[in-house]
């Protein structure tokens, strides 16, 4: 039997299946934003060293930051959208720099 069809429960009731649940969890950006005192070297660090980049791609990506105020540094999981968040806002705050992570879903 299809999971489409209406299933007869019993002489008096037939009851529709469960919807297939279809829906993929949602995807989240998380991006950097630009500020006038964190030094360029430092976000190229970080975007090396949480997100991966070669330091071409750092480079440009913390040049885009800097001249449009904010920059995609990769898409994730909730889950692990909120752990780089959290990891690069703390590893900013303890080197004393006012670099600012943050998600938004895409
Ligand atoms: N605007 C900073 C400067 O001129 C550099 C910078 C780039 C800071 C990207 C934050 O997310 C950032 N030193």
């Amino acid at each position: 039997m299809s999971d489409f069809e209406p299933v007869k429960d019993n002489g008096d009731c037939v009851v529709a299946p469960a919807k297939p649940q279809l829906k993929k969890p949602p995807l989240y950006k998380v991006v950097l934003l630009n500020d006038d005192f964190t030094p360029m070297d430092f976000v190229v660090d970080v975007l090396i060293d949480f997100f991966n980049m070669t330091y071409g791609q750092a480079t440009d990506i913390m040049l885009q930051i800097h001249n449009e105020g904010v920059g995609v540094c990769g898409v994730f999981s909730k889950d692990v959208a909120e752990t780089k968040v959290h990891i690069v806002n703390e590893f900013s705050r303890e080197q004393n720099h006012p670099l600012k992570c943050s998600m938004e879903v895409t």
